[in-house]
């Protein structure tokens, strides 16, 4: 009865809803057994036509006393016997385990693996292989709750706490947090991606993202750190007050601090807001309420979120980075395989793609123009016009053999012509 539990990806899930079932079932099974007696009696023994019926005064019954107090204490053992062997279950750890570091801040949750790759919102780990998540908070109590993992633990804050599973399936689940924590709570969730091993050692060696934020000039690193890292949670861009100051102006503004004294928000102010967000308050903001970021954001990154509040003086743009502006450059003085070498650069092929025969994500370009491509479904294709653009416009299409599908499609990205000018640029890589 009841049955609405979600997917069992974990190697204890049976184990627990099978638990979880028959306390529901006991339970229901009572609830109508008690008060569908008492609603009887109600009815059968209720005062008629002004008469009441007297019934039969029993005192004392020793076989129903004895069946009523034996009955559920064996039920009650049961359970618990039960629920300490699944509990122990859920708490050991498997062999070998995958150790990852998750960090809960208001509003999200951050990863880390031993490697050192992090990511934000989305986690992906091996299936079949035990996994350990190391939990804590840098500001107030969360908690991580993968239902269909059947886990779920506070996340305290200047404390570690845990949660161990075996994934049994591949897929992707939902990760919440559960345990109130202010404005955002209900959107402060992660996707956990369970894949097979060989895509999990692909995706952990792929640093592309990383490659891509760096290609990015400082403004506009600066403003994706500003959302990859949660400062948007708590600062507006347009003036308005969230939970700190409006990043709007911010740069050489004169801020009142809680110590009586004004200061000037310049690079110096705004490292140390960041890196130490307590040592000064905000006059009219609360402290303790900004998470400390010492340890979680390089010089460079400060340099960026720099240069990006910079430009929110309400009247300068951003400054066009480097690579933007070689666009000026007049691209019909330009041969098609050299528009071919800029696109392969600037839309961060490179990233992926080696021209030296070398592997990086996929395969490298080097002499692929006319060689023929073994697939993953088994067949072979020439690397012909029609191939190449397929493979760039819609690279799930045909995957190459020993490659995760891991390109993006870049459909809508890059017109017919800017795809024979790639074309062009692949036949002189040889
Ligand atoms: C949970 C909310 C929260 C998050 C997330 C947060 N801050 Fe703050 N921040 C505050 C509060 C509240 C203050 C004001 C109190 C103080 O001075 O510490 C503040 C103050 C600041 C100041 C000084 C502002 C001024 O007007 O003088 C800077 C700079 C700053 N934060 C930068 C950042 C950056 C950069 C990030 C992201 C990497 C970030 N904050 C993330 C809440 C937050
Ligand atoms: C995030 C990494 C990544 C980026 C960025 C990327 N690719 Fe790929 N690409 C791959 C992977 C992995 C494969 C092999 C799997 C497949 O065939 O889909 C591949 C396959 C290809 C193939 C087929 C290669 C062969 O050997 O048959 C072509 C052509 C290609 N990419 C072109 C491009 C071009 C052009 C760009 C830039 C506009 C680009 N890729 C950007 C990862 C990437
Ligand atoms: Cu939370």
């Amino acid at each position: 009865m009841f049955r609405f539990l979600p997917e069992q990806a974990s190697s204890f899930a049976p184990e627990v809803d099978w638990l979880h079932n028959i306390i529901t079932d006991l339970s229901v099974f009572f609830t109508v057994a008690i008060v569908g007696t008492m609603i009887y009696f109600a009815i059968r023994y209720r005062k008629r036509d002004g008469v009441d019926h007297e019934t039969p005064a029993i005192n004392g019954s020793h076989a129903l006393e004895l069946v009523w107090t034996i009955v559920p204490s064996i039920i009650c053992v049961y359970i618990a016997y039960y629920g300490i062997a699944i509990y122990n279950d859920m708490r050991t750890v498997g062999e070998n385990p995958l150790i990852i570091n998750v960090t809960a801040q208001k509003w999200k949750w951050d990863f880390q693996y031993a490697t050192g790759k992090s990511t934000t919102g989305e986690v992906v780990i091996p299936v079949d292989r035990p996994v350990k998540f190391v939990l804590t908070s840098t500001d107030v109590l969360h908690s991580f709750f993968v239902p269909s993992m059947r886990v779920k633990s506070d996340a305290v804050p200047g404390h570690y706490t845990y949660v161990a599973f075996t994934p049994v399936k591949t897929g992707s689940y939902h990760t919440f947090c559960t345990e109130y924590c202010g404005k955002d709570h209900s959107a402060m969730l992660a996707t956990l991606r369970v894949v097979p091993q060989s895509e999990y050692e692909q995706w952990l060696a792929d640093n592309s993202a990383e490659l891509a934020l760096a290609a990015k000039g400082p403004v506009d690193k600066g403003r994706t750190l500003y959302q990859q890292k949660g400062c948007n949670a708590c600062h507006s861009l347009d003036g308005s007050r969230i939970v700190g100051p409006s990043f709007q102006k911010i740069y050489m503004r004169k801020e009142k601090c809680t110590d009586g004294n004004e200061y000037v928000a310049d690079e110096n102010y705004i490292r140390n807001s960041i890196l130490h967000p307590n040592a000064l308050i905000v006059e009219g903001y609360a402290p303790n309420m900004m998470p400390v970021f010492e340890g979680q954001l390089s010089d460079e990154d400060i340099n960026a979120l720099i240069a990006f509040m910079r430009t929110l003086d309400g009247t300068s743009v951003a400054p066009k980075p480097v690579v933007a502006k070689k666009e000026e450059v007049d691209l019909s003085k330009l041969t098609p395989a050299e528009r071919g070498k800029k696109l392969y650069q600037e839309k961060l092929c490179a990233t992926c793609h080696s021209l030296d025969g070398s592997k990086i994500v996929g395969p490298s370009f080097k002499g692929l123009y006319g060689t023929p491509q073994k697939l993953t479904d088994g067949t072979s294709v020439a690397a012909d016009d029609a191939y190449l653009k397929e493979s760039i416009l819609n690279p799930m299409a045909k995957v190459v053999e020993g490659y995760p599908p891991a390109m993006p499609p870049y459909q809508g990205q890059l017109n017919d012509e800017n795809i024979s000018d790639i074309t062009e640029f692949l036949k002189t890589v040889k």
